[in-house]
């Protein structure tokens, strides 16, 4: 058979034999233990299972972190092609819980990483071969009057919880969208372009983009909180020769670490089940509060441990959960270690050189990092990455906001071993260039979107605005009308030209065009905003006084007027493809107590076709979506006017 190089010498036949082999349970390497028919594995490193957060019954660091199986396209002339199929598993995540129920590519959670070159454009055939209803069950719960202390979702099960009606019978169809991909919108996974059991997806990518870690996931329009939190997930990282002159850490020193959250039920003898269970929050009847779930999973294992040597690491980071936000740290003896994190690329490539991260690594759902991180100072020591909350000692855990058990994963460093030679390079993407002034457009006014919450389906609501030439004529508050005075002092007034999903008049953007967007949080919580077809660079975070919004009437009484400029993540200084548009720092409680933010990106539309743009928190993703049209040059003028 013919192969896409010396090095992709295994078709995706071949590779489903390999993941097929062992039976209908995706193995983990663990300890002994009633689900896994595996030895114990020589463990001379230091390092034990440690009991986690009351009531979440599970021991941390019992279970090796896995890596997911590789899918390599096999060569077909001029391109590559790979076949992935969707079946219904069981996947074993803890080796204390019974085999988890799930929807996957190929067996696996997450499922295959898919390995490709740049340049080499690539067809897959998305097979679904899904059977059975949803295997998650989708409650809720809360009470008038507010938001509890300790909500239920810290804890597994679903006592004192409602069932959501609808979600039991939700039959298997699948839209699967390339994270990050630049490739036309008749191959993007339209989300309402789902195909049935038995049916087939055909997508071709370009694939001609630096390389970087995209993620591929479903996108079926209204259900994809629940599809994808049923196990459609995996990697497709890209490589290409740049990156590959630098010299990184590769084979078992560049570890993929896929972030998620899940929860399961329980008997009626209080033992974990392995049903997932997908619980969220009400707020009065007004809204959902994000969704949390009590643990966290690497690739696929429950708080896992991994053997390091003493060396450079490279790290694939990637948030694959529903709406968790991770604010990662890594932690020596309980203490954070500053500057572990050397951030070296983004979602959507390397970054011109490396940037330590001081405070903490914060990735929100669909965002991904590349990372090295140097454990040669650690021999014969545990260190831990955590989550952490602002406000909040790294480490300790915040029921409030869903973080009771906060550690993520162990890392296990030998004692012994050679550090290597290797030192992070200084240069990394030669070609990579922050914008310059003269690169931004200047003849042509900004895009507004505005986050306003909550709104009349339990989640925030999008809203996609005009620049409004003459504001005499207005009163404030006026629904729907939002001002905005920016740092010097400028006001502008923007009219609401869109809301649903389905308001007329998308977006209308020329291909190859730079665009800038302007994104204002006016909610009490983040989001993370994902545009397809394109990719950005962010130039801004500003916070604002968001607290002349009148609520009710769904317009501002005063300005959003800027009070200082922020921040931006190392992680947030090269191409990206998803941000968070934060809410100022720490979320205080009330009505007022949330300064917003406004990020301001600047996107190029490199690719062709109708796509979305929406919220990444995929409880939000139903509502907080708009249809986004890039044209070819001329198409919107062809004819004449009518
Ligand atoms: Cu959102």
């Amino acid at each position: 058979m013919e192969t896409a190089s010396a090095e992709t010498p295994d078709s995706p036949l071949m590779k489903r034999r390999t993941l097929l082999r062992g039976g209908a349970v995706a193995g983990l390497g663990a300890l002994m233990s009633p689900y896994t028919a595996l030895a114990a594995p020589q463990d001379t490193g230091p390092g034990a299972a440690e009991p986690s957060a009351d009531r979440l019954i599970l021991a941390k660091f019992k279970d090796p972190l896995r890596t997911p199986p590789v899918l390599r396209p096999a060569g077909r002339g001029g391109h590559d092609e790979l076949t992935v199929r969707m079946r219904t598993a069981d996947v074993l995540v803890h080796s204390d819980l019974p085999p988890v129920r799930m929807w996957t590519y190929e067996g696996s959670y997450p499922g295959p990483t898919i390995e490709t070159v740049r340049g080499r454009r690539l067809r897959v055939t998305w097979e679904n071969h899904l059977t059975g209803t949803l295997p998650v069950t989708a409650v809720d719960f809360g009470q008038p009057g507010g938001p509890l202390p300790d909500p239920l979702s810290n804890y597994p099960g679903t006592q004192g919880c409602r069932e959501v009606p609808g979600v039991a019978d939700l039959r298997p169809w699948a839209a699967v969208h390339v994270h990050g991909m630049l490739t036309g919108g008749g191959n993007d996974g339209w989300m309402e372009n789902a195909v049935a059991p038995g049916d087939v997806q055909l997508s071709a990518y370009p694939n001609d983009q630096a390389a970087t870690t995209l993620w591929y996931h479903d996108h079926t329009h209204h259900v994809s909180r629940f599809s994808v939190y049923a196990g459609l997930a995996g990697l497709f990282v890209c490589r290409d020769e740049e990156e590959r002159a630098l010299g990184l850490p590769k084979g078992r020193y560049e570890v993929p670490l896929v972030l998620s959250d899940r929860n399961f039920a329980l008997d009626a003898s209080g033992a974990l089940t392995g049903r997932l269970v997908h619980k969220v929050e009400m707020v009065g009847t007004t809204l959902m509060r994000a969704h949390a779930a009590p643990y966290t999973l690497v690739n696929g294992v429950i708080w896992p441990y991994l053997e390091v040597e003493p060396r450079w690491y490279r790290f694939r980071i990637a948030n694959t959960a529903n709406s968790r936000i991770y604010r990662l740290m890594l932690l020596a003896d309980g203490e954070p270690v500053p500057g572990a994190f050397q951030v070296i690329g983004t979602d959507q490539g390397l970054i011109d050189t490396p940037l330590p991260v001081e405070g903490a690594l914060n990735l929100s759902s669909g965002e991904r990092v590349d990372v090295l991180v140097d454990f040669s100072a650690y021999r014969g020591r545990l260190l831990k990455l955590v989550n952490t909350m602002e406000g909040v000692p790294p480490g300790s855990c915040s029921t409030r906001h869903d973080l009771l058990e906060p550690d993520v994963m162990q890392f296990r460093v030998a004692a012994r071993g050679l550090a290597g030679r290797f030192t992070p390079p200084a240069v990394l993407s030669p070609t990579f260039e922050r914008p310059a002034h003269h690169d931004l457009p200047h003849d042509s006014a900004p895009r507004w979107v505005v986050i306003v919450g909550p709104g009349t389906e339990n989640v925030p609501e999008l809203w996609e605005m005009e620049e409004v030439a003459d504001a005499a004529g207005l009163t404030f508050p006026a629904a729907g009308i939002v001002q905005v005075r920016d740092a010097e002092g400028t006001l502008t007034t923007l009219r609401r030209t869109a809301l649903h999903y389905d308001d007329g008049r998308a977006f209308t953007v020329a291909h190859g065009s730079t665009e800038i967007w302007k994104y204002l949080n006016l909610t009490a919580s983040p989001h993370p905003m994902h545009i397809h077809l394109a990719h950005f660079h962010v130039l801004s975070r500003e916070h604002y006084d968001v607290t002349g919004f009148d609520r009710t009437v769904g317009g501002t009484a005063r300005p959003a007027a800027c009070l200082r400029a922020g921040e931006l993540d190392p992680h947030e200084r090269g191409l990206k493809d998803t941000v968070r548009v934060g809410t100022a720092g720490q979320i205080r409680p009330g009505p007022n107590g949330t300064p917003g933010e406004l990020v301001t990106v600047a996107v190029s539309f490199p690719v062709v076709g109708r796509g979305v743009h929406h919220c990444h928190m995929l409880e939000h993703e139903q509502h907080m979506v708009r249809p986004l049209v890039v044209t070819a040059a001329g198409h919107g003028h062809a004819g004449g006017h009518h």
